[in-house]
């Protein structure tokens, strides 16, 4: 290993070796998919693009390493190799960030931490020795030209200013080992035009959406096509209809571009439920392949959905706008969230009822969690009824399903989480999930899919059937309801076919996570019970955070 020598900025080496590390999602999660992920022989749903951006903004000629934690093993050789160790990540990977920064500070190598939870709580990742946080296309450049300068400090922030995303640089898309994931993420548009109180979004990247170029967009997916990556790419934007007019345009283009390409990629992303207001930008969607995106449903509750700032799910029928959206071809996967402080009462039967009326069979279900660095956060704050701790990720916990309510709740604590767990319990029940994916799977509009694959990725989809088949069909417990709903799709709706069988593969996570998830509730539930202090997870979360230090 070659050392640099940061006090006195004498470097060694004008060229320091590079290892980028994506800590490890440890906890069982809604997100992770693990069986589904086995059945086509990846380790993990979605790629680092926050790791693989940054790396593309060092100097070219710097060697650079990536580890992802989550598809493959980090061994001491990596950080023997290495001259510097860029890592972060989200909340749900902060133990293992910490842990990692205190491995490579104990080597005495340089360690840099960015991302958005170090963004966020910056306090708890004192102990790397530079802290570059914001938006790396900003802070970065500052700590590079210090480091070269030998002046480099322990903290750097991009503060209220804002990155033109049209002068990111194409991510370092050649670091990652496509067979290992689901998809492969990019990122079009930064943040978001809504204030919803409980997202950091537009704390991070604020209201006004900044869009890459479309001659920039088409580079990133000719990058992919090059790289020899096909199937299925997941634009990250938080709200991908953020801009309408401008999406229109790009829309355009990308079909002109995928018809030259013979349609090698179909797509996926996040958007506001006000696209079901918009025919012209649906039509557009489904012009390009778009097949699934994530719509935040949060409540079916006016009161709370004003409450939390939601204005755009308000006057609407929430089922109608989710059913206009798959009579364009697309499935959507809905957000909610239990433990607003309006509810009065029960709201299990209300949640329940609209994800019945609305057909989605995968509905992210979680407990209303306070992030760092949003409005909710201040004002339970100033409320006096934050967690302690509430911004250090509680041992187990992966996502809000979780680790949610750091918070003293306005109803009891116990009443919600029983709430949630019969929500969980009864939407994920087999025969519930199997009679939705039969619905939307009819009801999904599939006469513009166009997506061709090579034979290498079509006999990797046939073998993951054939796994379906095996462990779903012949030794799962639910194969009367699985042969059922597939041979009942091929009849209705065989063009959907495809995303009805990847509807079913998700079960086998699902089936999974829902016993998981009803136990540990019902582990919380029976301690809410018995003990006087029902916030049982609040001990877990004082005891992750390291102690601070200032290293620089
Ligand atoms: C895609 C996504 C996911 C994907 C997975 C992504 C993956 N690779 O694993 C899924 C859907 C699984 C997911 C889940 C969750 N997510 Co998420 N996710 C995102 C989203 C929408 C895009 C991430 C992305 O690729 N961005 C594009 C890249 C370019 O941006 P970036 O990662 O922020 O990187 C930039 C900077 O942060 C910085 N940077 C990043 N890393 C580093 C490292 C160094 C060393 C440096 C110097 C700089 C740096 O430079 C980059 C360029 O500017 C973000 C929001 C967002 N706009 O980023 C939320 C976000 C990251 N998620 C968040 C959260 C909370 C979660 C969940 C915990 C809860 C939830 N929302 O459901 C779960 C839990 C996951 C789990 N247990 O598996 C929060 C994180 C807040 C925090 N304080 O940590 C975010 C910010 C927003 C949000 N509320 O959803 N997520
Ligand atoms: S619409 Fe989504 S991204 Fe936008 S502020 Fe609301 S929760 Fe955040």
């Amino acid at each position: 290993m070659t050392p640099v020598d940061w006090m006195t900025g004498t470097s060694q080496n004008d060229r320091p070796r590079c290892l980028f590390v994506y800590p490890e999602f440890r906890s069982q999660s809604f997100w992770n998919y693990r069986a589904t992920c086995e059945l086509v022989g990846a380790r993990y749903p979605a790629t680092p693009l926050g790791l693989i951006t940054v790396a593309a903004l060092l100097p070219g000629d710097w060697p650079v390493r990536l580890v992802d934690c989550n598809v493959e093993q980090l061994g001491d050789d990596d950080i023997e190799w290495a001259d510097i160790v860029f890592t972060g990540g989200m909340i749900a990977q902060q133990r293992a960030t910490l842990e990692l920064i205190e491995q490579v500070v104990a080597r005495g190598t340089t360690v840099v931490v960015g991302g958005p939870d170090a963004t966020s709580s910056p306090h708890l990742y004192a102990r790397a020795d530079h802290l570059v946080l914001g938006e790396a296309e900003i802070s970065l450049p500052v700590w590079l030209a210090d480091r070269n300068n030998g002046t480099a400090g322990h903290r750097y922030e991009s503060g209220e200013g804002r990155a033109d995303v049209s002068k990111s640089p194409l991510p370092r898309y050649d670091l990652l080992d496509f067979d290992r994931y689901l998809h492969v993420g990019v990122q079009f548009a930064r943040g978001c035009p809504f204030m919803c109180e409980f997202c950091d979004i537009i704390e991070l990247f604020g209201r006004v959406p900044r869009l890459k170029s479309s001659a920039q967009m088409l580079g990133e997916l000719q990058r992919l096509y090059d790289l020899g990556y096909r199937g299925h790419v997941d634009f990250v934007d938080d709200n991908f209809i953020g801009n309408k007019r401008e999406v229109k345009k790009f829309l355009v283009d990308l079909r002109a571009w995928l018809e030259a390409h013979d349609w090698p990629f179909e797509f996926s992303t996040e958007a506001s439920v006000n696209l079901a207001d918009d025919d012209e930008l649906l039509a557009g969607m489904q012009s390009v392949g778009f097949s699934a995106i994530f719509v935040g449903i949060e409540s079916p509750d006016e009161e709370a959905l004003k409450a939390m700032q939601k204005a755009q799910n308000t006057h609407r029928s929430l089922s109608e706008s989710l059913r206009k959206i798959y009579s364009y071809g697309i499935f959507v996967n809905a957000g909610y969230i239990v433990g607003f402080d309006t509810e009065r009462g029960s709201v299990a039967k209300g949640v329940l009822d609209l994800i019945e009326a609305s057909d989605v069979p995968v509905n992210m279900v979680g407990l209303l969690f306070a992030l760092p660095n949003t409005q909710l956060q201040r004002r339970l704050a100033i409320e006096g009824r934050l967690d302690q701790g509430f911004d250090v990720a509680p041992d187990g916990a992966g996502d809000q399903c979780t680790g949610g309510l750091n918070y003293r709740t306005l109803r009891p604590r116990i009443d919600i989480l029983r709430d949630y767990q019969r929500i969980i319990d009864e939407s994920y029940a087999p025969s519930a999930y199997f009679a939705r994916v039969l619905r939307v799977g009819t009801a999904l509009n599939c006469r513009e899919k166009k997506l061709k694959l090579p034979l290498r990725y079509v006999l990797k989809d046939l073998g993951g059937f054939a796994r379906l088949i095996w462990r779903m069909g012949i030794k799962g417990r639910h194969r009367g309801l699985f042969w059922r709903t597939l041979v009942l799709l091929a009849w209705r709706n065989p063009r959907g076919l495809r995303y009805s069988i990847a509807l079913m593969a998700l079960y086998l996570h699902f089936g999974e996570f829902r016993t998981f998830l009803v136990d540990r509730l019902q582990q919380q539930i029976d301690r809410a019970q018995t003990d006087a202090t029902p916030a049982s997870v609040e001990a877990d979360r004082t005891t992750a955070a390291l102690p601070e230090a200032a290293p620089s």
